[in-house]
């Protein structure tokens, strides 16, 4: 069985999320995501509109998720790559190269991000609106 592993904060869910998801399911059999807790949100400098419950209810629902996990620093990766015995870690390519030092461990991907929507240009958008 192979196993892939992503992360991510995951707030107000939009098609981008959605076409990661598929895609890194779609590179394996069992789909594993990280979702960054509130208090590691803080640490990226994020404050998300749904909280880390709300967040895993909403990805739970997702037919290509398999198991949530918290993502509660930088430094989890090596750690759940080990763990979960992943095989593949994929990220979008706003990553690109940011966990090529975790190859030792697994292969990482990083699949194109999906252009002209993110969670910011939705707050955005709808500050505008
Ligand atoms: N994504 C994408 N296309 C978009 C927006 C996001 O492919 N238009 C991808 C991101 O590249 C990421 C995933 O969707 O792989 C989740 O995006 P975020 O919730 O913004 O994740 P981020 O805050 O970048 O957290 O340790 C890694 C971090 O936790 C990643």
């Amino acid at each position: 069985m192979k196993v892939v592993l992503t992360y991510g904060t995951y707030d107000l869910l939009h098609i981008g999320h959605i076409n990661l998801l598929r895609r890194a399911k779609a590179l394996g059999d069992y789909l594993i995501v990280g979702l960054s807790t509130d208090e590691f949100n803080a640490v990226k400098g994020k404050k998300a509109y749904h909280s880390f419950e709300e967040r895993k209810i909403l990805l739970e629902a997702i037919k290509y998720v398999d198991l949530i996990i918290e993502e509660r620093s930088w430094e989890d990766k090596r750690k759940h790559i080990k763990e979960y015995n992943v095989d593949i870690l994929v990220m979008g390519s706003d990553w690109e190269g940011k966990f090529d030092d975790l190859t030792d461990l697994c292969e990482v991907i990083y699949l194109p991000r999906t252009e002209g929507i993110s969670t910011t240009k939705i707050k955005e958008d709808l500050k505008n609106a």
